[in-house]
């Protein structure tokens, strides 16, 4: 490794946002192969690593995040469910091992779990486990005990976002504040799991904002194994259903700056594949993105079918992990 490519992948927790602006900013071009050198010390370029979603337990959510379908504050329509049971559970995730996908993500939409949920989710941790699949839980916060308990059923990965910049996130949620989430990261992480914690662009943040974000989640220390970006998707009936459509250039540079800063991280391209081009997920792969969510549903809203991803990856040469 020659002394560029040291630098540019040496691990640090203390970005500054001018430092995180300097690199937003830079010509398109050099951003990329920036993105490109770090992404390639790290891993390899056409290796893609696919998770499945399933809502394990879907609406009724009593939290007010404006851009979420599941709220019930919200009508969109949707059609809430109790918790599924275990052999429904078993049998997707069969159908995701099938499919090619090394990690199953159960979420559900609740606040916070109550500790006889987290029984039966326990249950359902051990029996995807047994079909061979990674795991990842996001059931909203989580206590210090309740984390404890999961990472001793041998729960892989604990999903828990950011969405946004600590300023911005007022005006996105009112019934949780940043600092929970904060607590809720600390919690997962002290207990030994994986942390996977992202964000969502396109809310009508600024700039600012999505360098506030990308500093809040580069100083994590460690970083959090997998970093899910995800680009809003407009639910009808929710208070962002008209926000105005995001630029894919600025979705690209995001994706590359996260890249950057977070060099051993998965960088997931998430929610709002469905609505973006083959050559803006190109882009985004280029950028340094290494994870997907494959199949045709993410939790409530739908994503590409997984027939025209697979020939996504063949016209790119991209390996599914
Ligand atoms: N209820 C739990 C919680 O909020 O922590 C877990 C499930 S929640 C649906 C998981 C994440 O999905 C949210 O933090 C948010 O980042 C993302 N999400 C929800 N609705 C979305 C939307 N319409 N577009 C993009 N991302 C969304
Ligand atoms: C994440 O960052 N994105 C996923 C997962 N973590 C749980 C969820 C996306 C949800 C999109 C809206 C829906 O389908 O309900
Ligand atoms: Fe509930 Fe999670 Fe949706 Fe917020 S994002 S309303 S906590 S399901």
């Amino acid at each position: 490794m020659n002394a560029a490519s040291d630098k540019s992948t040496a691990l640090r927790y203390d970005w500054q946002r001018a430092e995180i602006d300097k690199l937003f900013t830079l010509p398109f071009a050099d951003l990329m192969f920036a993105a490109q050198q770090v992404h390639r010390a790290h891993f390899d370029p056409n290796q893609v690593q696919v998770s499945t979603l399933l809502s394990i337990k879907t609406g009724r959510c009593p939290e007010d995040c404006a851009y979420c379908p599941q709220s019930v504050r919200f009508d969109t329509g949707l059609e809430s469910e109790e918790l599924l049971p275990l052999a429904a559970v078993i049998a997707s995730a069969r159908q995701a091992k099938q499919n090619g996908s090394s990690r199953f993500c159960m979420g559900a939409a609740w606040r916070s779990p109550k500790d006889k949920d987290i029984d039966r989710v326990i249950e359902m941790v051990t029996a995807v486990k047994a079909e061979g699949l990674e795991t990842c839980l996001t059931l909203g916060m989580l206590t210090k005990p309740q984390a404890q308990r999961l990472q001793a059923a041998g729960l892989d990965y604990y999903n828990h976002n950011l969405d946004t910049s600590p300023e911005f996130y007022p005006e996105i949620i009112s019934t949780r504040t940043y600092q929970d989430r904060r607590d809720t990261l600390a919690h997962v992480r002290d207990a030994g799991m994986h942390v996977c914690c992202g964000g969502i662009l396109g809310m009508g943040e600024s700039r600012d904002d999505r360098l506030g974000l990308l500093q809040e989640l580069a100083n994590q220390q460690p970083h959090p194994e997998s970093v899910p970006i995800n680009m809003l998707v407009r639910v009808e009936g929710t208070p962002l259903a008209e926000a105005q459509a995001f630029d894919a250039i600025e979705f690209v540079r995001t994706i590359a700056v996260a890249r950057i800063l977070m060099p051993q991280s998965h960088v997931r391209l998430s929610a709002g594949r469905e609505g973006m081009s083959e050559e803006m997920q190109a882009l985004c792969f280029l950028a340094g993105a290494n994870s997907i969510f494959y199949g045709e549903k993410l939790l409530t809203t739908p994503n590409p079918a997984t027939d025209r991803d697979r020939h996504l990856f063949a016209k790119l040469g991209i390996h599914a992990q």
